[in-house]
């Protein structure tokens, strides 16, 4: 039988394990790379290990997310990054340099090779054909010291692509309408592969775009195949000697096929709160808008930016509407200068904002109270801008500029006339921004500075026999990791300080939880489906396990953060029976027995103490996750093993 792209990487890579879906296997990892608001915690988890020298082809630490500096925390942290990355032959990309995916992507990705990043939105190197994949810091740690990763062999979707784009129908409308068909469920336990003849009209940017926002329909990763395109930007990187041809072969076979025309496709846009929340730009006509934002992992290529300074061209923004564009790198910053393009943004009104996350994250740029705000961004989940009651909406860079220009939302397609942008045959190449790490023989001499903020990393617990602890707080369905560690110019500099982050633990759903579970000592959390969507931030599973969460029982988990909780020596598990999620209540007592005998049986019952009422909760836990578990997390396991 044939095989699809990402079946061949993964064999290519295979360590241990067998390529049935459902099945742990253990991959080679060529690349890593790291942002700061979860590298200080790996690289503090790494430093544990004991590893002098990274183990991987290529190793990058990028600081983009942190970058606002309100104190000194931020400031410490990136000089923690910067040396600890000198020390152990780490490349360390620099504030201003640009979003660690844009920059990986431009200078680093190579198709064909394995990647993992301590963030979620890793998989935009699939649009290279990079097989790449967002992991919890702990495994990034252990991958850089030349372990292992471990995923669960995923199903194989493909989107088959016919036809083309029309003017002002983008890659972001792409992304928006594979998630209103599969919404952000629906490609967990998948890799999603591009392809069809359609894929041939698409550069490297737009690709990136779809397979960047792939994150958030659950899928493990996206692919698509590498061919002359791609070999066009690599060359266009100076970098056309690190291009290979890859395809799928005609005879894979796939889960499931999802046909796409692009002829057909409108400019969409996902309304509040959640990015399969689709509905076409048109529906929303006339709604009045006061921020637009322009940037993200998503949506800063050059490209997306000459479009944007294109369309703004000659006109002035509305008065009532607040613009920011954030450039994705350096790269394409000093591109638009010289190009005089972004002269042309700035005439409009516009405020350029540095190459970073920024607003995405909510570091600055947080919306009026109850605004309307269209973002290029990929996540709207409530609070993550920084206002509570912003209604935050998801669009393309043509629509984010025509509801600039007019001040509601606005079909982009009544602009008129789309200018033609083409990719330029060489990008603007200087690496300067990104300083190398020293040679084995002066590393020694390296001092990695510590900064007051970095507190130590929390004591995890054996997972025993028996749990008896209160249920502290019971949630709803797709709770996502924002909700469950918010981030936001407040809360994110303390990224390497667990006790001052478990104040604002679940503080979106509630914000009592943090001292109830405190007072509790131990206690259990109750969700719905889908449990731990969105981010890839370990400090979800460090923070409640510093507040002395034992387990968490949920209808379903999202894959990274499921891993993180057993990396964390936190047990999750799911109801054997869905329904039985409605027999639980707050504050029940619960308790959980032989525990050691139900992970080898695959079921655990729970007993409610408070309705006297018994509970089958499924767990299907790998050996290593056994052990994980029982050692109290991966740290502990891997010093158990040395
Ligand atoms: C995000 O988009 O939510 C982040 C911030 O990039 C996270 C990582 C983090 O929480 O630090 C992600 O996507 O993994
Ligand atoms: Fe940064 Fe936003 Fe991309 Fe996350 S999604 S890496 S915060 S730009």
């Amino acid at each position: 039988m044939g095989m699809t792209i990402a079946q061949k990487i993964i064999k290519n890579h295979l360590i241990s394990g067998s390529m049935v879906p459902g099945s742990e296997i253990a991959l080679r990892i060529d690349q890593t790379l790291t942002q700061d608001a979860t590298g200080t915690m790996a690289y503090l988890e790494f430093e544990t290990m004991g590893i002098e020298r990274v183990r991987t082809e290529l190793s990058v630490a990028y600081i983009d997310h942190n970058t606002l500096q309100c104190g000194f925390e931020n400031a410490d942290d990136h000089r923690y990054i910067q040396t600890v990355a000198k020390k152990h032959g780490i490349r360390f990309s620099r504030p201003g340099n640009g979003i660690c995916h844009q920059v990986h992507l431009e200078r680093f990705g190579v198709p064909g090779k394995t990647l993992i990043g301590s963030d979620s939105h890793t998989p935009t190197g699939g649009g290279i054909g990079m097989l790449a994949f967002g992991a919890g810091g702990m495994d990034v740690a252990v991958a850089m010291g030349g372990g292992a990763y471990y995923i669960t062999m995923p199903k194989m979707f493909k989107v088959n692509l016919t036809g083309r784009l029309r003017p002002f129908v983008t890659a972001k409308d792409v992304s928006l309408e594979i998630l209103r068909i599969l919404s952000v469920k629906g490609g967990v336990g998948a890799i999603i592969e591009w392809g069809g003849e359609g894929v041939k009209t698409l550069t490297v940017p737009e690709r990136a775009t779809i397979t960047n926002m792939g994150t958030e329909l659950g899928a493990t990763t996206s692919i698509f195949p590498s061919d002359e395109i791609t070999r066009e930007f690599l060359k266009a990187e100076g970098r056309e000697a690190d291009w290979v041809a890859l395809e799928s072969d005609a005879d894979a076979e796939y889960d499931r096929i999802i046909d796409i025309n692009l002829d057909t496709l409108e400019p969409l846009i996902a309304c509040p709160h959640s990015p399969d929340n689709v509905k076409k730009v048109a529906e929303l006509k006339g709604t009045k808008v006061d921020q637009v934002c322009i940037g993200s992992c998503t949506n800063s290529s050059l490209m997306d930016m000459l479009k944007v300074a294109a369309l703004l061209r000659g006109k002035t923004i509305d008065p009532s509407v607040s613009l920011s564009i954030s450039p994705g790198s350096k790269q394409v910053l000093s591109m638009l200068a010289s190009s005089g393009a972004l002269n042309d943004i700035l005439a409009s009104g516009a405020r350029v904002l540095e190459c970073a996350c920024g607003p995405c994250i909510g570091m600055g740029f947080s919306p009026n109270s109850a605004g309307v705000s269209l973002r290029t961004f990929n996540r709207n989940f409530l609070g993550r801008s920084g206002t509570a009651d912003a209604g935050v909406h998801l669009v393309s860079p043509e629509t984010a500029v025509a509801a600039a220009l007019t001040g509601y939302v606005t079909d982009p397609r009544l602009l008129g006339e789309m200018p033609e942008i083409t990719m330029p045959e060489a990008f603007r190449i200087d690496d300067t921004a990104v300083i190398l790490p020293a040679s084995p023989e002066e590393a020694k001499d390296v001092e990695v500075v510590r900064g007051p903020n970095i507190k130590p990393f929390p004591q995890s617990k054996a997972v025993g026999d028996t749990i008896e602890a209160p249920l502290t707080l019971k949630v709803g369905d797709n709770i996502t990791t924002d909700h469950i560690m918010p981030a936001g110019a407040k809360i994110l500099p303390y990224r390497s300080n667990i006790p001052h982050l478990s104040q604002f633990c679940f503080s979106v759903c509630d914000a009592t939880f943090p001292e109830r579970a405190k007072a509790a000592g131990e206690s259990i959390v109750v969700g719905g489906s889908n449990y731990g969507q969105g981010s890839s931030r370990e400090h979800a599973a460090l923070v409640p396990m510093y507040l002395g969460v034992r387990a968490v029982i949920a209808k379903s988990f999202a894959r990274i953060h499921v891993a993180n909780l057993i990396n964390a020596g936190i047990l999750p598990l799911t109801f054997k029976n869905p329904e039985d999620y409605d027999a639980l209540n707050q504050g029940d007592a619960l308790a959980l027995e032989n525990i050691h005998a139900g992970m080898d049986a695959g079921e655990i019952v729970l007993k409610d103490l408070t309705t006297g009422q018994s509970i089958p909760l499924s767990c299907d836990f790998t050996e290593r996750q056994k052990d994980m578990l029982k050692a109290g997390g991966l740290l502990a396991y891997t010093a158990g093993m040395n």
